[in-house]
C-alpha cells in the first residue's frame, strides 16, 4: 500500500502543476505581446512580469531549494524579487520578453517534473513530504493565475476571456436570511492537511461564542440598498481611515460599477452588463464591507467566526476540510477554478452547504472578515518567512473561503488570504454576522 500511496501523491503533485500550467497559459496567450508587456493598472504587474515570477519561484524554491541544482538565470532573480520592485515599478525592468519568459518558465517546469520523477514524496524531508513543496508551487502559480484574472479585469478593450455561466439558486424556498452557530470550542486550522500553508498551522481549539451569520454572501441588491439609503454619503457608518478613503476618491459604489440612465451597470471581463441583484457583491474593499455591515446592524463575522461557520460538524465535533465535508471540491459543491468568469447567485450550491446552514462559504467571492491577519499559536515558519510571517500584523485583513478565480489546489476550508482593507480590484465580497 505504501507504493500505492506513493504513486497517487506523484499523479496528485503532477495533475496540480499541469493544471495550473494550463490556466496560466489560458491567460497569457489570450493577449498579444503589447497586452502582455502593458501596465494595465498601477496596482498590477504586467502579465509577462507574473509569467517569469511564477518559473523564478519555481526554479527558487523547487530546483535550487529543494533539488539543489544549479542557478539557470541567476542574473533574473532580482528583477522577479516581489520585495525588491513594486508593481507600479515593474513595467519599467529590463523584464524577458514574451518569447523567452514562456520559454523561461517552460525550461524550469521541465526540470521540475523531473525532480519529481526523482523524488520520494513518502516519509523523508518535511519539504517534500507528501509532495509539499510541489502542491506549494502548484499553489503559488494558481494564485497568480487569480491575479493575471485581476489584470484581466482591470485591461480595456474587448473581452477575450469567456465562461459559462455558473449555476442558479437552488431549494431556496425555505432558506432563512441566517442561521445560528451555537457557542464553544471548535478546532481552527489544521496539522494534517498534507499541502496545507504555514499560516494555516497548526490545528488549535477555539472557544467562539454563539453568533448568527448570512446564510449567503451580501447581494448586489443588498448593497444597492445601502448605496440608495445614503450608505456613501454617511460618515456615521465608516471606520475613519474607510471615510477619507471615500472622500478622497468620491466613491460611491463597488469597484467596476456605474450608474446609467438611473440604472447600475458593471463592467466585467470587457462586458457591461445591468448590475444582478441577486448575485454576490463583489469589488468592495474591507470598508465598504465594514460600513454596509454598520449600517444593516450587524458586524463582519471574526476569522474564527467564519471557520466555525464553515468546519465545525456539531455531530461529531471535529472540523471538516470543506463545509459540505472531507471530500475534495467538484463542480456541484462550489464555484472554484476559473470555470465561470462570476460568482453564481446567493443561494446557488445546495449541495455544498456547511452543517450550520450556510451556503457558498467555499467559492463565489472571497469573504472579509474583521479579523487582522495574525499567527496561529504555535506558528513556525515554513518554508519561507516571506510566504506569510512578513505579513503578520494589523496592516492585513483576512479573507476567507475562495473566490471564483481561484483553484481547488489553493482553497480549503483552514486556507488564509490577506490584504490590505483599501483594495477592491480583488474578487472580495463578504457576508455579515451578529452576537447570539
Ligand atoms: C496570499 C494572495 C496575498 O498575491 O500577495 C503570491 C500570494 N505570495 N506570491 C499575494 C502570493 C507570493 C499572496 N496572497
Ligand atoms: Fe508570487
Amino acid at each position: 500500500p505504501r507504493e500505492v500511496d506513493a504513486e497517487a501523491l506523484r499523479r496528485r503533485a503532477l495533475a496540480a502543476l499541469l493544471t495550473a500550467r494550463e490556466r496560466t497559459a489560458l491567460l497569457t496567450d489570450s493577449v498579444d505581446d503589447d497586452e502582455l508587456t502593458a501596465q494595465h493598472s498601477p496596482l498590477m504587474s504586467p502579465l509577462v512580469w507574473d509569467l517569469a515570477h511564477i518559473g523564478n519561484q519555481e526554479e527558487l524554491w523547487l530546483l535550487r531549494g529543494v533539488a539543489g541544482r544549479e542557478a539557470l538565470r541567476p542574473e533574473i532573480d532580482g528583477l522577479y524579487d516581489a520585495f525588491e520592485h513594486p508593481r507600479a515599478t515593474r513595467p519599467s525592468l529590463p523584464l524577458l520578453p514574451p518569447a523567452e519568459a514562456r520559454a523561461y518558465a517552460a525550461e524550469v517546469r521541465g526540470r521540475a517534473l523531473d525532480v519529481l520523477d526523482g523524488t520520494a514524496l513518502e516519509g523523508g524531508r518535511p519539504l517534500v513530504r507528501s509532495g509539499f513543496a510541489f502542491g506549494m508551487i502548484a499553489q503559488h502559480e494558481q494564485q497568480h493565475d487569480e491575479t493575471m484574472l485581476i489584470t484581466h479585469q482591470l485591461r480595456s478593450g474587448p473581452a477575450v476571456l469567456t465562461a459559462p455561466v455558473p449555476p442558479a439558486a437552488s431549494d431556496t424556498a425555505d432558506l432563512p436570511s441566517e442561521v445560528l452557530v451555537p457557542g464553544g470550542p471548535f478546532t481552527m486550522g489544521t496539522s494534517t492537511e498534507p499541502w496545507a500553508l504555514d499560516n494555516e498551522r497548526p490545528a488549535h481549539v477555539r472557544d467562539v461564542p454563539g453568533f448568527l451569520i448570512d446564510t449567503t454572501p451580501v447581494t448586489c441588491g443588498a448593497f444597492q440598498e445601502f448605496i440608495e439609503d445614503g450608505g456613501y454619503t454617511e460618515r456615521r457608518w465608516w471606520a475613519p481611515e474607510g471615510w477619507a478613503m471615500v472622500r478622497e476618491h468620491e466613491l460611491t459604489a463597488p469597484l467596476f460599477w456605474h450608474q446609467d440612465a438611473g440604472q447600475w451597470l458593471r463592467r466585467r471581463f470587457g462586458i457591461t452588463e445591468v448590475v444582478p441583484a441577486g448575485e454576490p457583491v463583489l469589488h468592495v474593499s474591507w470598508y465598504e464591507a465594514d460600513a454596509f455591515a454598520r449600517w444593516a446592524g450587524r458586524r463582519l463575522p471574526t476569522e474564527a467566526e467564519w471557520e466555525k461557520a464553515a468546519r465545525h460538524d456539531p455531530a461529531s465535533g471535529r472540523s471538516r476540510r470543506y463545509p459540505w465535508g472531507d471530500e475534495d471540491p467538484a463542480p456541484e459543491l462550489a464555484n472554484l477554478g476559473q470555470r465561470h468568469l462570476r460568482p453564481a447567485p446567493a443561494g446557488a450550491y445546495a449541495r455544498g452547504g456547511s452543517p450550520c446552514g450556510a451556503r457558498q462559504l467555499i467559492g463565489d467571492v472571497w469573504e472579509w472578515t474583521s479579523s487582522d491577519f495574525l499567527p496561529y499559536p504555535g506558528f513556525s515558519a515554513f518554508p519561507y518567512r516571506e510566504y506569510s510571517e512578513v505579513f503578520f500584523g494589523p496592516a492585513h485583513k483576512v479573507l476567507r473561503g475562495g473566490s471564483f478565480a481561484v483553484d481547488p489546489v489553493a482553497c480549503r476550508g483552514t486556507f488564509r488570504n490577506w490584504d490590505l482593507p483599501v483594495r477592491r480590484q480583488i474578487f472580495s465580497g463578504f457576508r455579515t454576522a451578529r452576537d447570539a
